[in-house]
């Protein structure tokens, strides 16, 4: 049985002045049945995990270095995140791959550093609208997971979150029968290469535009275990409602 998770990418938005939020989400959800994750800039990383602390939900980063120290200005390792209070990292989101032209096995060099200090890797995918209309989604999905995924995963310390590109921030939301085809097509891909223990025990995550109002249909599809939410996970009474659709 997978555990429900609802993670929210705060990406570049928050300062300290966004901590009473993240106190309101622990208090109203400090003991529910669902894993719920933030995940804001590392700046705010270790007061957000301050906050938290005594309550069931989790903070975690969103980009790491695959090293695990050195020469490598502005960056944050795995090990500091952990440091910092994070239980996992979101790695290759989109942003990422365009801002800073990570490839798929910068990313799953990343995802291999976070596993080895004991973070969950939350893997992002997915494809450009161009590809959509090209009929090239399964293919760029399944080369993405092919690449991206170290072979030392496990159910325990990977996530993967489908995340369309042209879904992200847009209020564009694929029909339920795309998302479910790309989960389906996702588990599919797990089991084939990890057999089915993991393969079936990886959560899947949808993420792009998710809001209060369209959670509990994307909830209800097929193999999607949660979401990974941008701007609706900025305020509480926003993100708390995707919380009790999970
Ligand atoms: C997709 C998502 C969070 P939003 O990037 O990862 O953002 O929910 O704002 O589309």
């Amino acid at each position: 049985m997978r555990q429900k998770l609802a993670a929210g990418n705060w990406k570049m938005n928050g300062t300290s002045a966004m901590l009473p939020e993240l106190k309101a989400l622990a208090e109203a959800y400090g003991t529910a049945g669902v894993e719920v994750l933030i995940c804001p800039p590392a700046a705010l990383l270790h007061r957000a995990a301050v906050v938290v602390s005594d309550s069931a939900v989790a903070v975690g980063g969103q980009d790491c270095h695959a090293a695990v120290s050195g020469a490598h200005t502005g960056d944050n390792s795995a090990e500091m995140l952990k440091d910092a209070g994070a239980s996992a990292v979101i790695l290759g989101h989109s942003e990422r791959r365009t801002d800073h032209s990570e490839r798929d096995a910068a990313v799953c060099a990343k995802a291999e550093a976070a596993m080895a200090v004991g973070l969950t890797a939350i893997v992002c995918l997915g494809e450009s609208l161009q590809q959509r209309e090209a009929g090239e989604t399964l293919t760029v999905i399944g080369a993405q997971l092919q690449g991206s995924v170290p072979d030392g995963s496990t159910a325990d310390n990977l996530v993967i979150a489908y995340e369309p590109i042209w879904a992200i921030g847009t209020g564009k939301v694929p029909t339920l029968e795309q998302i479910g085809e790309v989960h389906g097509f996702l588990r599919a891909q797990l089991v084939a290469r990890f057999g089915d223990e993991l393969g079936t025990g990886v959560r899947l995550l949808y993420g792009g535009s998710v809001k209060p109002g369209n959670a509990a249909e994307i909830f209800a599809v097929e193999d999607v275990d949660g979401a990974l939410v941008g701007g609706a996970s900025l305020k509480a009474a926003d993100f708390a409602p995707i919380i009790a659709a999970l």
